[in-house]
C-alpha cells in the first residue's frame, strides 16, 4: 500500500512529507494505521544526528495510537479494528529478560529494532523509487500506517481519545513509571526533578500520585513554572537564579538532600547534580534523560560509597502489554491528567513545526493528529 510519512532523510535537516510504500504485515506483524503521534525529545535527538543508533533514511516517532488495520499469520492476540499503542519496549513474555521481574527491557527483537528493521532483518517501508527506509524505535508513527511486531503493540480500550493516549507510548508512562516502578517512591517523600518538559511533568504527576511531601522543581525555563505547580510542584528552582553551588541549595532546600532525583534533561552535568543532591545514606537518583552519543557520566566513587545510589530506566520499567492498558484506565477513570500537556496539536505536514515549538520551549507536548 501507498501512505503518508515525514521521512527523516538524513540528521539535522527537517523531515519530509511524502508517499511512501508500505508492505503488509509478514507473520507475527500488524498493519496499525495511526491516528495520533506526540513528539519526544528522544525524535528530535536522534534525528539531530546525537544518536549512536540513529540511521537515515528513517521514518522517527515512538508515542503513538491507532487501529489494527490487517493482521499477519500466526497473529492471535489482536484483530482488525482493535485500538493499539504502539511499544518502544515489546513484552514477549517469554525471554530471559521478560521472565525476569526486575526489568522490563523485553530483547526478544532489540537487536533488528535497534538497526531499523523488523525481526526478519528487512525494511516495510521504501520510497516510491525503490529505496529502503528503517523503521525507528519498532514504531514509526511519524508515518500514517506502519507495520509493527504483535509483541510491541498494547491493546487499549476503544473509548479513549487517542490525540490523548498516545502521549502514554513514551512520556506519560516513562514519567509515573520512573516514580512507581523504578524508584518506588514512598509516601512523605521529598523529590527533585530536573527539566520540567513532557517527561519531568509526569514525573512530578507521578510523585504527587505517590504522596511526596515536597516536589522540587528544576529547569533553565521559567515559562514551565505555571504547568509543574499545577500538576504538583511545591518548589522551583532556576538554576540560573542560583549564587554558588546548585547541589548546596538544593541539599538545603530539601532539609539535607531529595530521598529521590530524576534528571528528565538528558544533561550528563545535570545528572551529576541530581545524584549529588540526594540525600546521603539513602538518595536515590534516576536517569531518564538520554544523553548524546560520547558523553559520559561522572561523579566521586565517595558519593556512592556514602550510600547514594545511581540507577537508569526505560520507559519508567513498565511492561507495555501489561501496564499500558492499565494506564490508558487510570486517565480514563481521572486518575492522572494528560490533557493540560497536550499544548499543540497539528496535522503531519506541519511536523517540522512541532520541533520548533520543543526548541523554543514553548510546548509541553505537540501532537499530530492524522
Ligand atoms: P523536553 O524538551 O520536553 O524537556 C526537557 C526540559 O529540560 C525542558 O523544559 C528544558 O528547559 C529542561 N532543561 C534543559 N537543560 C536543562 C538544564 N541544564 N537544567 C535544567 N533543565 C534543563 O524533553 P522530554 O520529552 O521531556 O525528554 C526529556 C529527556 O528524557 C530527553 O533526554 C529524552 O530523550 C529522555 N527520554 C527518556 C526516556 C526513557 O525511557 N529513559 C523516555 C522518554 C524521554
Ligand atoms: N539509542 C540511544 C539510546 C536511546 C534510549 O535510551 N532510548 C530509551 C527510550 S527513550 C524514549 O523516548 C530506551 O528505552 N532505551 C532502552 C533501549 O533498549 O533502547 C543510544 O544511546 O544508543
Ligand atoms: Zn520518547
Amino acid at each position: 500500500m501507498r501512505t503518508t510519512a515525514a521521512v527523516a532523510l538524513e540528521a539535522g535537516k527537517p523531515m519530509e512529507i511524502m508517499e511512501v510504500n508500505l508492505d503488509g504485515p509478514k507473520a507475527g506483524e500488524v498493519l496499525v494505521e495511526i491516528k495520533a503521534t506526540g513528539l519526544c525529545h528522544t525524535d528530535d535527538f536522534t534525528l539531530s544526528g546525537a544518536d549512536p543508533e540513529g540511521a537515515f533514511p528513517a521514518i522517527l516517532g515512538h508515542e503513538g495510537a491507532g487501529v489494527v488495520v490487517e493482521v499477519g499469520p500466526g497473529v492471535t492476540s489482536l484483530e482488525v479494528g482493535d485500538h493499539v499503542i504502539p511499544l518502544y519496549t515489546p513484552e514477549c513474555r517469554e525471554c530471559e529478560y521478560c521472565l525476569n521481574p526486575k526489568t522490563n527491557l523485553c530483547q526478544a527483537i532489540r537487536s533488528t529494532q535497534g538497526q531499523g528493521v523488523m525481526p526478519d532483518g528487512t525494511s516495510r517501508f521504501s520510497m516510491l523509487d525503490g529505496t529502503p527506509i528503517l523503521h525507528y524505535m519498532g514504531c514509526s508513527t511519524f508515518s500514517n500506517h506502519t507495520v509493527l511486531p504483535e509483541i510491541a503493540l498494547a491493546k487499549v480500550r476503544k473509548d479513549a481519545p487517542f490525540d490523548k493516549i498516545c502521549y502514554i507510548g513514551c512520556g506519560v508512562t516513562t514519567g509515573i513509571g520512573a516514580v512507581m516502578n523504578t524508584a518506588k517512591v514512598e509516601i512523605g517523600s521529598r523529590g527533585v526533578v530536573f527539566g520540567l518538559g513532557g517527561i519531568g511533568l509526569n514525573v512530578i504527576q507521578g510523585l504527587r500520585l505517590a504522596g511526596a511531601d515536597q516536589i522540587v522543581g528544576v529547569d533553565l525555563n521559567p515559562a514551565k513554572v505555571e504547568m509543574a505547580t499545577r500538576f504538583g510542584m511545591t518548589d522551583f528552582v532556576n538554576p540560573k537564579d542560583v549564587k554558588g553551588s546548585l547541589v548546596d541549595h538544593l541539599v538545603e532546600l530539601t532539609g539535607g538532600g531529595a530521598d529521590y532525583s530524576f534528571d528528565a534533561t538528558g544533561n550528563v552535568q545535570v545528572m551529576r547534580d541530581a545524584l549529588e543532591c540526594a540525600h546521603k545514606g539513602w538518595g536515590e537518583s534516576v536517569i531518564i534523560g538520554v544523553a548524546p552519543a560520547g558523553a559520559e557520566i561522572s561523579t566521586r566513587p565517595f558519593q556512592l560509597v556514602t550510600g547514594r545510589v545511581w540507577r537508569g530506566t526505560a520507559f519508567g520499567g513498565a511492561r507495555g502489554r501489561t501496564d499500558v492498558p492499565k494506564i490508558v484506565d487510570w486517565y480514563m477513570d481521572g486518575k492522572i491528567e494528560i490533557d493540560p500537556m497536550i499544548t499543540h496539536t497539528m496535522p503531519l505536514e506541519d511536523i517540522n513545526k512541532g520541533f520548533d515549538l520543543m526548541h523554543s520551549g514553548e510546548s509541553i507536548r505537540s501532537v499530530v493528529v492524522y
